[in-house]
């Protein structure tokens, strides 16, 4: 079960005239109804109304069966919580109080004491409210009125006077636009609905004297290796009656040995006060990208005294780094690509999504668990899609340590929004928070206006479904929007980074001639129904989105399907496919590239190997073309319930082929190839910053039945953060045109002391036109607690060998690979769920035995 709730924000204590400040958390005991039924319950906090209502099976599991369709209702209703608690004579001495309220979802009023104190209506805001009139000694009732995101909001449709082109919200009324709440929450292509009500982040309540500091951003104006040059901007609330002096003390150092400190003098005045202190650091430990050093933090405290006391301080975790995006015409068209420290830098990710359906639930387990995925693949970058949320404040702490640059979406996707005054005045209100709230992150590295709305305002055929007016104000108000209101915040808020309006900013992934500019969304391959290996082919500056679908291995398929619903017919598996036009492009590309497999197991199973092996090819290729094309994100990194999806690991953690076979291409150091005008060539693609010399290219040919045709051996180097061509070989000198049947080209690199480093197996075509031989893996196994090791060894190739365990999230050290003949291989299961006398048992299966 997982943890459901999670403290994001630390609180830091700090001391006023010798008396603690004082921070009240508010998440216990809420009780919550349906709206006129008094019918109270137990509510969690942080959480939402359906993770309530499923605590308490007044809804069914979501995600078994047909039950979404079961789980919609509460979404039309209203529903209350309330909440008392109490409050000593000394807690209301305090010169103020403030509630806080970190996520509210979404349209809510809320009531202290009988008195309304917030309407609430963005969930992306954290709303503050001063409290103190209101507090009263003993007993203090809070009350929220959450309003349903789809009644509370028809007079909008209903004066409206169009539907807005929101495809992917699949409610009878496309009513996602009007509120301020996370797009994916009412159904995306592979997300079910739920559209939730509720507090779905901390509330609590803070006490103190004379002031609280607002704000503190360590704006970074340069940063280079001999310099860093800081504002230390301080934004500090007063509520003392008269102006008063203080000092304002900055310490600062990488440790607790070396901090520095300056002193200045202040005065801080009734209310609002900003403070701008300038700061040299000479010779700056610099944070660095996975990869590529240290990810360096600086911390940075604030302490503002009076009297020689520390009446407030705050404190922030600092990597100093210069980020910039280069995106300029050169010859070829215009060029993308994230500059770190002066460095190009070539970008290895994927798009993420929320990873829960029920957002609250997104645990510091479940961030730790996402970050563990995201390094174990050799990932450097990921984008935060703009149909999500902006992230919760751990997941960019985690980038930051980690060294993942981060490329943020504000979130818009996939349909034009109002853009009238109040909506964008609440718009305006978000932006603002949220780029108050991350511009701290070493890791943050782009702010972009949405996911694909300039792209369908051009190219999605909306001006085929409504008339010119509204199309010219859905344009206007995108300008308003994206090219004007938000960038403007960026510049006046953050005013270190860069910001596109749009992701693909202008590529078009229809126009081929178009992808020489920016960043591009290539969908040829699976809505364009184009092989993968046009992958190859359509290199683009910067891959920001493409992908290929697949179903999750059975075991999560049977958390929500029974045997007689394994068929991809069946009502439940329809309900767990969101795109409509998914199972026929997955058998078609399977006809295409595949034996027929023999029954729905191996259907699955297949489809994942064409996903992973054929997703491996272009991300290969991008990565090939680099200095051309500078970063390669796949749609899509994870899923938010146990669903067919795009994604390269599924809602239990467990990784799809497409997860190992990314692992292997973002290495350090990966061996890359390209099969081309009768020649093969080997590649050597490395994001290291120095050359490594004096490896081994290793090149064999091997037939199926294990006799090794052809040996090579050849001195190679890696050529620092590029892509470099190594070797070429003519491919008659290799096979013959017989021989391509039952050949494959197993290369791989080692290094001096001949330790692996990376290898790769070429097969001249994809196993539908293969000869891959009939064999039998044996496997002895040694379990241990917590571990099992598996010895796996055939006689002939195994392609694609898939060992399966029924415990979720296993970790494997290795799977989905091709066992060679005679090969021996060693894999190890690790799990806290593996027990050595349990014995569980290990299934195995190859792509020979699925025809
Ligand atoms: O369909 C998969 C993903 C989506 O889940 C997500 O919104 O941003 N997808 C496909 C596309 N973008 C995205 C592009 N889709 C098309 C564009 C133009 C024509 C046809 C499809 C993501």
């Amino acid at each position: 079960m997982k943890k459901i709730t999670f403290v994001l924000c630390v609180l830091v204590a700090t001391f006023s005239n010798g008396q603690k400040m004082n921070d009240i958390e508010l998440n216990n005991g809420w009780q919550f109804s349906q709206s006129e039924k008094n019918d109270w319950r137990e509510a969690q906090v942080p959480g939402s109304i359906q993770q309530d209502l499923i605590r308490y099976n007044i809804l069914p599991d979501p995600f078994y069966g047909t039950n979404e369709n079961l789980v919609q209702w509460p979404e039309n209703e209203n529903w209350d919580f309330r909440k008392t608690f109490n409050l000593t004579e000394k807690e209301l001495q305090f010169d103020d109080a403030i509630l806080t309220f970190e996520g509210l979802d979404t349209h809510a009023d809320v009531f202290l004491n009988g008195s309304k104190i917030l309407h609430a209506q963005n969930m992306f805001i954290g709303y503050k409210v001063p409290v103190k009139d209101i507090l009263r000694k003993g007993e203090n009732q809070l009350y929220i009125r959450f309003y349903s995101p789809i009644t509370y909001m028809e007079p909008a449709d209903l004066t409206n006077g169009f539907e807005y082109p929101a495809g992917n919200d699949h409610g009878e009324k496309k009513m996602s636009v009007y509120s301020r709440k996370a797009p994916y929450q009412f159904g995306w292509d592979w997300g079910m609905r739920l559209a939730q009500l509720g507090i779905w982040k901390s509330i609590s309540l803070t006490f103190y004297n004379k002031i609280r500091i607002d704000d503190y951003y360590v704006k970074q104006l340069s940063v280079s290796a001999q310099m860093a040059q800081i504002e230390n901007q301080i934004e500090i609330y007063s509520v003392t009656k008269e102006p008063f002096n203080a000092n304002i003390m900055i310490q600062y150092g990488l440790s607790e040995k070396d901090v520095k400190t300056i002193n200045k003098e202040i005065s801080i005045e009734p209310g609002r006060n900003f403070f701008n202190i300038p700061l040299e650091i000479a010779n700056p430990e610099r944070w660095m990208p996975a990869g590529w050093g240290k990810q360096n933090l600086y911390n940075f405290t604030i302490k503002i005294q009076k009297d020689n006391q520390t009446i407030a301080e705050k404190t922030e975790q600092i990597g100093l780094r210069k980020i910039r995006l280069v995106y300029e015409p050169d010859l070829y068209g215009k060029k993308f690509y994230f500059e770190v420290n002066g460095i190009p830098f070539f970008a290895k990710g994927a798009d993420y999504i929320p990873g829960e359906i029920m957002i609250a639930r997104q645990d510091k387990d479940y961030y730790d668990r996402l970050f563990e995925n995201v390094t174990g693949a050799n990932m450097n970058f990921l984008r935060v899609w703009g149909g999500g949320i902006y992230e919760n404040d751990y997941f960019y702490h985690l980038a930051d340590e980690k060294g993942i640059l981060i490329w943020q979406d504000c979130i818009f996707a996939c349909t034009t929004y109002p853009s009238d005054e109040n909506f964008l005045s609440n718009v305006k209100d978000e932006i603002v928070y949220n780029i108050k709230r991350l511009r701290n992150h070493a890791s943050l590295a782009l702010w972009c206006g949405n996911n694909e709305i300039g792209e369908a305002l051009e190219h999605w055929g909306w001006e085929k479904q409504y008339a010119p007016d509204i199309m010219k104000k859905f344009r206007d108000g995108y300008n308003k929007t994206f090219r004007k209101l938000i960038p403007e915040l960026v510049e006046e808020y953050d005013g270190t980074r860069n910001y596109i309006q749009s992701s693909p900013d202008s590529a078009n992934w229809v126009n081929t001639e178009s992808l020489k500019f920016g960043d591009a969304h290539y969908w040829g391959l699976w809505h364009g129904r184009e092989p993968f290996e046009i992958l190859n082919e359509r290199i683009p500056r910067f891959m920001s989105e493409f992908g290929f679908q697949s179903f999750p291995e059975m075991k999560t398929i049977r958390t929500f399907a029974s045997e007689e619903d394994l068929d991809i017919n069946s009502d439940v598996m329809k309900i767990h496919q969101k795109s409509g036009i998914g199972n026929e492009v997955i058998k078609k590309y399977m006809e295409m590239y595949y034996h027929t497999p023999k029954n729905f197991e191996d259907f699955v199973y297949v489809g994942l190997v064409m996903q992973g092996n054929g997703m491996k090819e272009g991300i290969e290729a991008h990565r090939r073309n680099q200095p051309y094309c500078m970063g390669t994100l796949y749609w899509q990194l994870n899923d938010d319930w146990p669903v067919v999806s795009w994604s390269s690991i599924d809602y239990y953690n467990n990784w799809k082929a497409l997860h190992y076979k990314a692992r292997e291409v973002f290495a350090p150091i990966a061996l890359g190839s390209e099969l081309k005008n009768n020649q093969l060539s080997f590649f050597i693609l490395s994001d290291k910053l120095e050359d490594v010399d004096n490896l081994q290219l290793h090149v064999q040919v091997i037939d199926f039945e294990g006799k090794i045709l052809k040996n090579f051996k050849q001195t190679v180097s890696a050529k620092s953060n590029s892509s470099f061509k190594v070797s070429t070989y003519n491919i008659a000198d290799l096979v013959n045109e017989e021989q391509k049947h039952h050949c494959v080209i197993h290369a791989w690199l080692s290094d001096k002391k001949d330790n692996f480093i990376s290898g790769k197996n070429i097969y001249f075509f994809w196993p539908v036109n293969l000869n891959l031989p009939e064999t039998t893996i044996q496997k002895t196994v040694s379990y241990g607690d917590g571990k099992y090791t598996i010895t796996l060894w055939s006689k002939y190739l195994a392609k694609d060998v898939f060992v399966e365990i029924p415990i979720q999230g296993a970790k494997f050290s290795d799977n989905f690979f091709d066992l060679m003949p005679g090969e021996k291989k060693t894999i190890v299961i690790t799990s806290p769920q593996l027990k050595a006398s349990d014995k569980t048992p290990i299934s195995i299966k190859h792509l020979r035995e699925t025809y």
